[in-house]
Formats: structure tokens, C-alpha cells, sequence
């Protein structure tokens, strides 16, 4: 078969001494690091819309991307000819997984019936696909934001019909998820927020939501769909504001719709920034609360207030990351996702390979650090150390609930020697750079 990308080899391991562009320096996916390889830490994922459809286009320019594809007119053919370019490029990277919206991978038609067809065309390829290369879906969801039906939102529009639209579309995107033995199945709320509050009934809005998830959960059980539902919090970008806003609000709308144990999350670097949170904070909340699912892995720019799905080559960022996953044990049917676009002048082909390797690089080391830093307990003895005193007395009956304020009163009251220890803040931040 001809191939697609015939200027990118497969990815070598040539170490970090190497200059070859196409090389991975630090990923080696047979490396272990502590009980598990390389390769099962890191359970990358390819995002089918910005490789294979992200042009470069920004409000102010037109495309800039050089693509084996330009100039293919049939939209069928296109798709197909994207698809195999998607699996060739995920193996030659040894990138185990992609991720796609339904409407990314197979044109749209005038009806849902119309999109349907289409979509199922490309899946019957996919399964051909599957055949020949090792790529397997990490998750697959509905494109619910692009049409002008979904500009007042899917789950939260006020128009019943769209709301329809939105539960037929979703229905089927989860039956082609499990089709393709997706692992997981992501719910973002793209348009699922508001412009103006003027025009907004957020009572309505709110309980749809939930309920359009309610019946979510009820069609992935009648269909033995068993992967993973996970939503993916952003609080703005493109409306205004979003339900789904952060780690934190979602947790508070699962549990008042009672679906707080039929969802994990799905969490994003840049959509961190943006609601104001470090990566770490939106990780740790969803560890805390067992409900860390899966991980978008870009970054954004601090300077900026909006979403720029840059790939993610901060150690400090990656480091972040592992640790918090790590702790959680892995990501079990989660994976990292490269939710992140090539910038605007890297429009060759092989800035697409240069990219997902720097993200993967920059993961391997971010790996080895967190490791290390569990292993030795750099941070964790200090906190265990820090909430001591909740092991035994006062302390322990506080953990254990056996309190009143008037017990509390009694205890203190006389006592003038209430000592608290330093946070030490800066040394941990020293300690956390001797290992990156
Ligand atoms: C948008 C975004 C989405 C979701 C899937 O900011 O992150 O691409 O990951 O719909
Ligand atoms: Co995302």
C-alpha cells in the first residue's frame, strides 16, 4: 500500500544525545519505570481533528498546512484517504490510540439519517483498518457545537427540537464508540453554557443537562456499552460561560443529578488555565474525589486568555501530571490524549511527527521524575507529616466524627501553647527541581 506520510519514518529511540528531529530522546516505551513499561505509564492517543483536519486557520488567515490530501474534492475520499493517514501516522509514532468527533472523520448530511450513513461508511473502513495496524480508539463523542442549530447550545438549548438533534446524535456516536471498542466515551459541553443571562432560564438549562446525561447513561447500559463516560470541564471559549466549568462544578452537578458514579472526567490542560486552576489542582480534585478519568495533554499560554492547544513540552507541566496520576494509581482505561494543534507556520508534515514527539518526550521525562519523586517519598513524607495529629486524639476523633463544637471548646480553652509547623513552600519547590 501506498504510503501516506512517506517522509516520516517510523519513530526511532536514539536517546537524548540525538539531533535527529524524528527521534524520540527520552520515550521508550519498553523502558520500565517502577512496576509498569514505559509504554503502559503513557497511553497516548492521536486527536483526529487537529492532525488530520486543523489547517492553521486563526480569525485572521487563511490555511497554511501542506497535506498529503490537498486538492482530494470528494469528501468520502478524503475522509478515507485522512483515516489511513491517521493510522500510518499513529503507528510510526507508536501512539496507541486516537480519539474523534463523530462529524470530524466523515461528512455531514442534510438529515441526521444522511449524517449516519456517512459516518457509518468510515467505521466499516476503520474496522478494515484495524486489520492492518495496532491503532485502537481511546474514546469517541459527538461534535455538538460547529452547526448554527447547536449556537444556543445541544443539551441546553431552548429549542426541544435541538435537544432531540443532540440525544439522536449522541446515541448513535456512542453506539459507533462501541462498535469500534472505544474505551471510553467524552461528553464537552462545547456550547453548553450561555452568551448573556439576559436571554437564560438556568434552571432549565441546568436540569436538561442532567438530564440529557440521565438518559445517557441509561442507552450506554442498553447497549453493553462498558467503557468509561467521562465529561471534560472548560469554563469558557466558545461561549461565554460553560457549565462544565472546572473539575470542581462538575463534581457538584454529578452529585445533583445523582451521576456522580456513572462519570469520571476527561481534563485538559489549557481548559485548566483558563478556569483559573493549575493542571495539578484540576488533577488532584478529580484524584481526591475518584473521579479522575483521562487527560487532554496540551498547554496553553499563561498570557494569554484563550485556548491555544499547544503541545504540551513543559517538564515542570508534564512532571505535574504524572505525579498526580501516579498516585492515582494510572489512568486505567484513560489515556493522554494530544488535544493539541501544530502552530500556525509549522505546516509541514513533518512538524506534525516533531510535534507528538516533543509531547511524548517531554511525558517520558515527565514520568521518570514523578517516579522517582513517589518512590523516595520526596513530597508525600512531609505531608503525611504535615496531618499527623489526625492520627491520634483530639485529632482522631475529629477524623472519626465523635465531636461536638462544645468538645472542641472544652479542649482548647485553657490550652495557650497551640503550636503549628512551617509549609515549608519553598524548599518543596527546590526539592521538586532536583528530580526534573
Ligand atoms: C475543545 C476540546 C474538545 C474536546 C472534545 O476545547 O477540548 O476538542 O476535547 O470535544
Ligand atoms: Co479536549
Amino acid at each position: 500500500m501506498k504510503e501516506i506520510f512517506p517522509t516520516i519514518p517510523s519513530i526511532p529511540h536514539e536517546g537524548p544525545d540525538s539531533k535527529n528531529p524524528l527521534a524520540f530522546k527520552y520515550f521508550d516505551p519498553n523502558k520500565n519505570v517502577g512496576d509498569k513499561s514505559m509504554g503502559e505509564h503513557l497511553r497516548f492517543s492521536m486527536a483526529y481533528w487537529h492532525t488530520m483536519n486543523g489547517g492553521g486557520t486563526d480569525p485572521f488567515g487563511t490555511v497554511t498546512a501542506v497535506r498529503p490530501w490537498d486538492g482530494v474534492r470528494d469528501p468520502m475520499e478524503l475522509a478515507r484517504i485522512k483515516m489511513r493517514g491517521l493510522f500510518e501516522l499513529t503507528t510510526k509514532l507508536q501512539i496507541p490510540f486516537f480519539c474523534f468527533h463523530d462529524r470530524d472523520v466523515a461528512p455531514a448530511g442534510d438529515t441526521l439519517r444522511e449524517c449516519n450513513r456517512n459516518l457509518d461508511e468510515i467505521v466499516s473502513y476503520v474496522k478494515e483498518l484495524y486489520q492492518d495496524y495496532p491503532t485502537r480508539l481511546l474514546w469517541g463523542t459527538a461534535q455538538l457545537f460547529w452547526f448554527p442549530k447547536f449556537m444556543h447550545g445541544a443539551g441546553t438549548s431552548p429549542y426541544p427540537d435541538v435537544f432531540a438533534y443532540a440525544a439522536g446524535q449522541v446515541k448513535k456516536a456512542m453506539e459507533v464508540t462501541k462498535e469500534l471498542d472505544g474505551e471510553n466515551y467524552v461528553f464537552w459541553g462545547g456550547r453548553e453554557g450561555y452568551e448573556t443571562l439576559l436571554n437564560t432560564d438556568m434552571g432549565i438549562e441546568l436540569d436538561n443537562l442532567g438530564y440529557f446525561l440521565r438518559m445517557a447513561v441509561d442507552y450506554a447500559k442498553e447497549i453493553g456499552f462498558t467503557g468509561q463516560l467521562l465529561i471534560e470541564p472548560k469554563p469558557k471559549e466558545p461561549t461565554k460561560h460553560q457549565y462544565d466549568a472546572d473539575a470542581g462544578s462538575i463534581w457538584g452537578f454529578l452529585q445533583e443529578y445523582n451521576l456522580e458514579k456513572a462519570f469520571k472526567l476527561n481534563i485538559e490542560t489549557n481548559h485548566a488555565t483558563l478556569a483559573g486552576h493549575t493542571m495539578q489542582h484540576e488533577l488532584q480534585f478529580a484524584r481526591t474525589k475518584g473521579i479522575l478519568g483521562s487527560v487532554d495533554a496540551n498547554q496553553g499560554d499563561e498570557l494569554l486568555g484563550w485556548d491555544t492547544d499547544q503541545f504540551p513540552t513543559n517538564i515542570y507541566g508534564t512532571t505535574a501530571i504524572m505525579y498526580q496520576i501516579l498516585l492515582n494509581g494510572g489512568l486505567h482505561t484513560g489515556g493522554l490524549n494530544f488535544d493539541a494543534k501544530v502552530r500556525r507556520p509549522s505546516f509541514t508534515v513533518e512538524d506534525l511527527a516533531a510535534a507528538h514527539i516533543a509531547g511524548m518526550d517531554a511525558f517520558a521525562r515527565g514520568l521518570e521524575a514523578a517516579q522517582a519523586m513517589k518512590k523516595e517519598r520526596a513530597l508525600s513524607a512531609f505531608v503525611d507529616e504535615r496531618y499527623a495529629g489526625y492520627n491520634d486524639g483530639i485529632g482522631r476523633k475529629i477524623r472519626d466524627k465523635q465531636t461536638s463544637f462544645a468538645d472542641l471548646e472544652a479542649y482548647v480553652i485553657d490550652k495557650s501553647d497551640i503550636q503549628v509547623g512551617s509549609g515549608k513552600q519553598e524548599y518543596l519547590e527546590s526539592v521538586v527541581n532536583t528530580y526534573i
